[in-house]
């Protein structure tokens, strides 16, 4: 019986070993991701503001244009969002853009779908990112709820505030873009509670463009003190970090023993929070169309150029097609284009409102692919069935971070 049982473990190390090793010998190759290089953009101001920041987008153009990129810019003197689309597919037509840069208050296009049993209604880039795509509003309540099948065209991408706020930006912009502004070539991961058992020691794919991704996920150091401290403006900082991390629009909430510990919009700008891009893997984060997380960190900071977030419950936490394209010098506008059609598109209720914010056109530090053997701890190639699972393992506090929607915040 002894010798059965030695047996028996023994074949289960040998098939545990094999399958191990298949595994990262599977893994071992470029994601064969494709993409465009950046070559025309267009730019769409908000009229009432294009005086205000014209000095700023001529400093924007002239940088792009040593890397090769055609500016063109038009003033939006208001309008809907299907007038917006409108506007962009004519462009296309006539100009082969790559994307858009929307600066200021434009118009977007909002969705609704039931994630469970929760109604969710939300702003949506994607709409504006699909020229071809149809939309429909089965109830005519004025947000969509229906749509084709998604291939995007386009990249879209905003900055939103008064106007001291966006040439603060374009500021910042141009200091990375002349060297002025940079931090170390590395990564951070803040993985808080409820993600740290899944995938533990995963570089989840950054590991692709740095050299040094640093993982905080123990229970022990995913705290605010500890978020603030590694992330305080007198450190020197990291050129990029993803964080994981439930919040509302305007405020994250950290957990510590069991409770929250909530860091807001104004607190993160306040103490001037410090990181180049970010991967916001923050509910909501992104939601543009009211004070959020993203833009504070894009307009109220002196650091943070371009982040990736939703405008609702969800975030990318399967990223890899998108660090990929950033691996490869691609810009952060491709990245995501490159990611929603090789990922997003998997799944409306976790990825139908992302976005990204900030000039579309930035790329990380980056020599080319750092790593081309794959962590086996990462989350496999997006398969349907994959996503839902993880949607469900994840959505266990969704009830908790669902934003207002539109007749609940009017209320207020
Ligand atoms: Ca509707
Ligand atoms: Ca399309
Ligand atoms: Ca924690």
């Amino acid at each position: 019986m002894k010798i059965l049982l030695l047996w028996a473990i023994f074949i289960s190390l040998i098939l545990f070993t094999a399958s191990c090793s298949l595994m990262v010998l599977q893994e071992e190759r470029d994601f064969g991701v494709t993409f465009a290089q950046a070559r025309a953009v267009t730019v769409v101001v908000d009229a009432s503001i294009n005086t205000a920041v014209a000095a700023s987008l001529a400093t924007w153009q002239a940088d792009l244009a040593k890397d090769g990129i055609e500016v063109r810019t038009i003033p939006w003197a208001g309008g809907t969002a299907e007038q917006l689309k409108q506007l962009l597919k004519t462009e296309h037509s006539q100009r082969n853009f790559d994307g858009t840069f929307l600066v200021g208050n434009l118009p977007a296009a909002w969705y609704e779908l039931m994630n469970g049993a929760t109604r969710e209604e939300f702003p949506c880039d994607i709409y504006l990112m699909d020229l071809d795509s149809e939309w429909a509003d089965s109830d005519q309540n004025g947000r969509y709820d229906l749509h084709s099948n998604l291939a995007t065209d386009i990249y879209v991408s905003r900055v939103t505030g008064t106007t001291a706020e966006i040439n603060h930006y374009f500021s910042k912009n141009h200091q990375y873009r002349s060297g002025a502004l940079s931090m170390p070539q590395r990564a951070l991961i803040f993985k808080d509670d409820d993600w740290s058992t899944y995938k533990p020691g995963s570089h989840f794919g950054l590991a692709r463009i740095y050299e040094t991704v640093e993982i905080m996920e123990k229970l022990s150091e995913s705290v605010k003190p500890s978020y603030l401290s590694r992330l305080a403006s007198n450190l020197e900082g990291s050129e990029f970090v993803n964080q994981w991390i439930h919040a509302l629009p305007d405020t994250l909430f950290i957990a510590e023993d069991g409770e929250y510990n909530t860091l807001s919009a104004n607190e993160l700008a306040n103490r001037n929070v410090k990181g180049l891009f970010f991967n916001l893997y923050n509910c909501s984060a992104a939601r543009f169309t009211e004070n959020n997380l993203s833009m504070t960190y894009l307009t109220k900071t002196d650091w943070a150029i371009a982040t990736l977030g939703s405008t609702k419950p969800g975030g990318a936490y399967q990223a890899s097609d998108f660090y990929d394209v950033l691996a490869q010098q691609g810009t952060w506008g491709e990245a995501f284009k490159t990611w929603y059609n090789n990922t997003g598109k998997s799944s409306d209720t976790w990825f139908l409102g992302m976005v990204i914010q900030g000039d579309p056109t930035l790329k990380v530090h980056s020599q080319g692919i750092k790593s081309r053997l794959i962590d086996s701890r990462m989350p496999a190639p997006a398969l349907h069935t994959e996503i839902i699972s993880l949607e469900n393992s994840f959505s266990a506090f969704l009830g908790d971070f669902q934003p207002k929607n539109k007749e609940e915040s009017a209320g207020n």
